[in-house]
């Protein structure tokens, strides 16, 4: 595709985007209509092939899709749905849910996909929020989804796939889909209105709501194409559940924008199982998490060595910082490299990134996009720092995937942009060659001895050991430094814990990084509290730790 990274600055830039989707900058559209309709003019493919833990497994053509999302709009529609309103949708990764997203869309209504496991507080906190007036489920989520809308009036009806005694307020729509016209055509939105509100991730905070519009899937389009390399024959596999921004810029939108034939698995995180898929399926490329990754470290290679993975040409990494000794381990196991990206639910596609025509150097999440303009400010005066500096992440905003706001909460949004920069609230620095490198999250960064000091930094140093797999580094008070040092670390099977290991620990991370970032404690543990999009949360480690509140839990998976 391109030669460098010079020649992919030079020759490429959002406006392929709309190249890619047969659009002009300025053009109004639906990006349902985009990446479904556009593409049942060609031959028949698969779009989806949907698979389950059991081994069911169905495939779905782009009119398949495109049928399910007017039918779900029409539906909608019948009743009262209108332009603007909120619908969301609580089901696992099946056909349905797809259906339910791209149905919503095409209507010109705005979809909020939240992720299946979660518990009626967090249900309800994101219904109210957003003040949604519609929700879509499934059977056997009906008891949480009850407790959930008690005394939530603003949500009027809930549709509710697979038989079950309904309640007032709630109807089929296995029975509703039955007769439902399939001609729907997509609502005519502009670019710029809304469709897609996400809740983000909340390592830190209550969650907020990420509005995303039409316009977004210009950057999931061409980012698509160039990061994750799809072509047309490949078969790509996103693991993030739509639930999480990944699972629908990626596991949605941007193959499908480029007519390329997708995996949705159902089943959760089991070893055996994702070697299966990606052995059955004969996937190409795979678009996966660390944190994932560090699972499969943590089952071994030997797990790996059962499967026949010689299909996978391309694997690519988002959500944490990318430690190098999982990508070494993973060039063991897959005979590749992992190509880490960054970006954010608000800035909706990758920013910074590795790419195929580009040297890797592990721990780095790579260069900026051909549209991107990203820099390193200095903390107060927010003016561009010399290479190898630390400071505020930030890009030049005006890029199609930006999100439009964060709903109703403008004061948030205003708060997010200074002196002419997107503030991306993590601390990063570049090298002098361009290549940026996280340090951690603006509220996790350890402040001992007068030093700053990355958590990602110290857990991929521990990450070092063989009998280590997973760390969390965090800060707690201490008198005489400020802050100093705590670490959880996970064993790999198999290890054993032991004064010995611990002066290990030690010593390796006074080697490697200093006498300062010496954890003052390691705290051996056999998890870790994630997202469940997979991001360890090291604040309520911390609290847990210090036996303070741990305020908003509403995303934890354990
Ligand atoms: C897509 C997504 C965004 C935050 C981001 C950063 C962290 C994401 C990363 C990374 C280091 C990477 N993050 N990718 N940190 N290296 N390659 O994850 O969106 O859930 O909104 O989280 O995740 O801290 O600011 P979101």
């Amino acid at each position: 595709m391109f030669d460098s990274y010079e020649q992919f600055r030079a020759d490429s830039g959002w406006e392929f985007g709309y190249e890619l989707l047969g659009i002009r900058p300025g053009d109004d559209f639906n990006a349902c209509d985009l990446i479904l309709d556009r593409h049942c003019q060609a031959p028949a493919k698969t779009a989806l092939i949907s698979r389950t833990y059991q081994g069911e497994r169905h495939e779905f053509s782009f009119e398949d899709m495109r049928e399910g999302a007017a039918r779900v709009a029409s539906v909608l529609e019948a009743m009262g749905v209108q332009r603007g309103d909120r619908v969301f949708v609580l089901l696992e990764p099946l056909p349905q849910l797809f259906d339910a997203i791209m149905g919503t869309i095409r209507l010109g209504a705005i979809a909020g996909p939240i992720f299946a496991a979660f518990g009626a507080e967090a249900i309800r906190d994101r219904l109210q929020d957003s003040g949604a007036r519609v929700l879509i489920t499934a059977a056997h989520h009906l008891p949480k989804v009850r407790e959930a809308l008690q005394d939530l009036p603003t949500v009027e009806q809930v549709l509710v796939l697979g038989s079950a005694t309904l309640q007032a307020g709630e109807r089929s729509l296995s029975q509703l889909l039955e007769g439902a016209s399939a001609e729907f055509q997509p609502y005519a939105t502009a670019a710029d209105d809304p469709m897609l509100l996400h809740y983000s991730s909340g390592t830190t905070g209550k969650p907020k709501g990420i509005l995303h519009a039409h316009r977004a899937i210009v950057g999931h389009a061409i980012t698509t194409k160039v990061v994750l390399d799809l072509r047309p024959d490949d078969i790509y596999w996103c693991t993030a559940d739509p639930g999480w921004v990944t699972g629908t810029s990626y596991g949605i939108f941007g193959p499908w924008a480029n007519h390329v034939t997708q995996v949705a698995y159902l089943g959760g995180f089991m070893a055996e199982k994702w070697y299966e898929v990606i052995e059955q399926e004969r996937v190409t490329v795979w678009y996966t998490s660390p944190t994932a990754l560090r699972l499969l470290m943590r089952e071994g290679v030997a797990v790996a060595r059962q499967r026949d993975l010689s299909s996978l040409r391309h694997i690519c990494s988002v959500g944490e910082p990318l430690n190098p000794e999982v990508i070494r381990w993973a060039y063991e196991v897959f005979g590749l490299m992992v190509h880490d990206t960054w970006w954010q639910t608000e800035t909706g596609c990758i920013q910074i990134s590795n790419y195929p025509f580009m040297p890797i150097k592990p721990g780095s999440m790579g260069r900026p996009f051909a549209g991107t303009e990203a820099a390193v400010l200095d903390c107060e005066r927010l003016e561009p720092l010399r290479p190898n500096q630390e400071g505020l992440l930030a890009l030049r905003p005006g890029w199609p995937s930006m999100f439009k706001t964060y709903w109703a909460n403008p004061d948030a949004y205003e708060a997010k942009f200074r002196n002419g920069w997107y503030l991306t609230g993590d601390r990063a620095y570049m090298d002098e060659e361009g290549y940026f490198w996280f340090v951690a999250r603006d509220d996790d960064v350890i402040n001992t001895s007068g030093h700053l000091l990355g958590p990602f930094e110290l857990e991929s140093v521990l990450l070092q050991h063989p009998a280590i797999v997973e760390a969390a580094a965090f800060g707690v008070p201490a008198e005489d430094a400020g802050e100093v040092a705590i670490a959880y670390v996970v064993l790999r099977r198999d290890q054993e814990t032991g004064k010995e290991l611990l002066r290990e620990l030690r010593t390796l991370i006074r080697r490697q990084v200093g006498s300062h970032a010496v954890p003052r404690e390691i705290v051996v543990t056999d998890h870790l509290p994630r997202t469940r999009s997979g991001k360890i949360m090291r604040r309520v480690i911390r609290a847990r730790h210090l036996g303070l509140p741990t305020g908003d839990l509403s995303a934890l998976e354990e």
